[in-house]
């Protein structure tokens, strides 16, 4: 039985990873912070009680930015493969947080290569580096392959460039299999809410149930090569099983809009928005309501522009080749985006009809101070 070691394991692709992992039959062993509130709500469901005999999943506290807490943990585990998934992975919060996201998605993954080199498992543990589709930054050439030169434009891209040539500088000094994976954009019904794709879904959903008026939101031009985060999964697995480590990019090779998201999102549950005005004073305005669900008046402007939410340097195009991982580990994705949207729009409605329901029956809040 092979063991794991995740980092990040809270998060969306942590979540579907160990998810992954354990249906293979490996041991997986996730790294958690200490929060004030529960954090665990997407691995909940694969908890088990540490009591029980034939323990599969652990969880550990500790935090990237302590090395002794990483190497202690990789001692114990022992792991076959580490999935380094924890990042600080905001882009527009790495500009108010620089330094801590250079700690984290920097340094963070140079405590993890050192830890593994120190306590001699260079041989025996296989290191997988969440790089990024940011690290291309400012457009070179598209689409996007493990060939074109980085420039990348945030701190965040920019802490990760560390990363990502640090994984290649480990691997060719110490001869460890350690590999990056370029992934461009990822999503699902668990996704982040404040990444754009959740941020719409949920608003559009509640926007329909007449929970909020207005959505709000930056840069409606950049475009982005979406895929499903349950797909790009089996893709970092899939890395670390070739018989030499290697660095691949993995994306769709499909580009759309934020604006043309946000159409799409609406359309799935039967508004039709048409966008008009430019920059700063465009909007999403409601034309029409097929669905007797959702009634909107016409005219209703729904989507507006706020600029607080435009990035001091932005990312504009994204759109990813990957040929080299469909040739060499015959990966390829199996959601559309348009099945993604679907699947994002279907869980957001319920999620918010559940809440809608509750709210209406008079239980909104749990008031801890009565
Ligand atoms: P999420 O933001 O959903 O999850 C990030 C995870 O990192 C969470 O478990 C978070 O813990 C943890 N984390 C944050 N800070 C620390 C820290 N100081 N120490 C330890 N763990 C920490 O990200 P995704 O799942 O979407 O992405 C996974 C990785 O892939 C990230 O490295 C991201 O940068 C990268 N990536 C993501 C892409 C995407 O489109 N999703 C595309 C390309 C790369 P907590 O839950 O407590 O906050
Ligand atoms: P990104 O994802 O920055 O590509 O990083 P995000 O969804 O945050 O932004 C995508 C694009 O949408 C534009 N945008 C907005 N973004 C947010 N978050 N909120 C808004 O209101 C808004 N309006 C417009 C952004 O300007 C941007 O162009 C994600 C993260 O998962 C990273 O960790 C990962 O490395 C990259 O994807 C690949």
């Amino acid at each position: 039985m092979k063991i794991a070691l995740i980092t990040g394991i809270t998060g969306q692709d942590g979540a579907y990873l160990a998810e992954l992992l354990l249906s293979k039959g490996y041991e997986v062993h996730g790294i958690k912070r200490r929060a004030s509130s529960f954090n665990t709500d997407r691995v909940d469901h694969l908890y088990q009680d540490p009591h029980e005999t034939n323990i599969k999943f652990k969880l550990h506290y500790g935090d990237l930015s302590d090395s002794m807490n990483l190497t202690r943990i990789i001692q114990e585990v022992q792991p076959d493969e580490i999935y380094n998934l924890g990042a600080m992975s905001h882009v527009k919060v790495s500009f108010d947080t620089p330094e801590y996201t250079a700690n984290i998605d920097g340094l963070g993954t140079l405590r993890i290569l050192e830890a593994v080199r120190l306590l001699g498992l260079t041989q025996k543990t296989r290191i997988y580096q969440a790089s990024t589709s940011e690290l291309y930054g400012k457009v070179q050439e598209v689409p996007q392959t493990e060939k074109t030169p980085f420039y990348p434009r945030s701190p965040y891209g920019v802490a990760k460039l560390y990363a990502y040539w640090i994984t290649v500088n480990y691997r060719e000094a110490y001869n460890m299999y350690a590999c990056n994976g370029i992934l461009f954009n990822h999503e699902s019904p668990i996704r982040g809410e404040t990444f754009v794709t959740r941020k719409i879904t949920r608003a559009a959903s509640r926007i329909a149930l007449g929970m909020q008026d207005t959505l709000f939101l930056g840069n409606l031009d950049a475009r982005r090569d979406w895929g499903h985060a349950k797909d790009y999964v089996e893709a970092m697995w899939l890395m670390l099983q070739q018989e030499e480590p290697d660095d691949y990019v993995i994306a769709t090779g499909v580009t759309t809009s934020v604006r043309d998201f946000v159409i799409k999102a609406f359309d799935r549950i039967g508004i039709t928005l048409s966008f008009t005005g430019i920059m700063e004073n465009e909007e999403g305005t409601v034309v029409e309501c097929s669905n007797p669900e959702f009634q909107l008046p016409e005219g209703k402007v729904v989507v507006k522009v706020d600029p607080n939410y435009h990035r001091p340097t932005e990312v504009d195009l994204l759109i990813g080749d990957a040929s080299k991982c469909r040739e060499k580990l015959g990966w390829a994705p199996n959601y559309s985006l348009d099945e993604i949207i679907t699947e994002m729009m279907a869980a957001d409605i319920k999620l918010f009809q559940k809440e809608k329901y509750l709210k209406e029956g008079g239980h909104d809040t749990l008031n801890y101070h009565e």
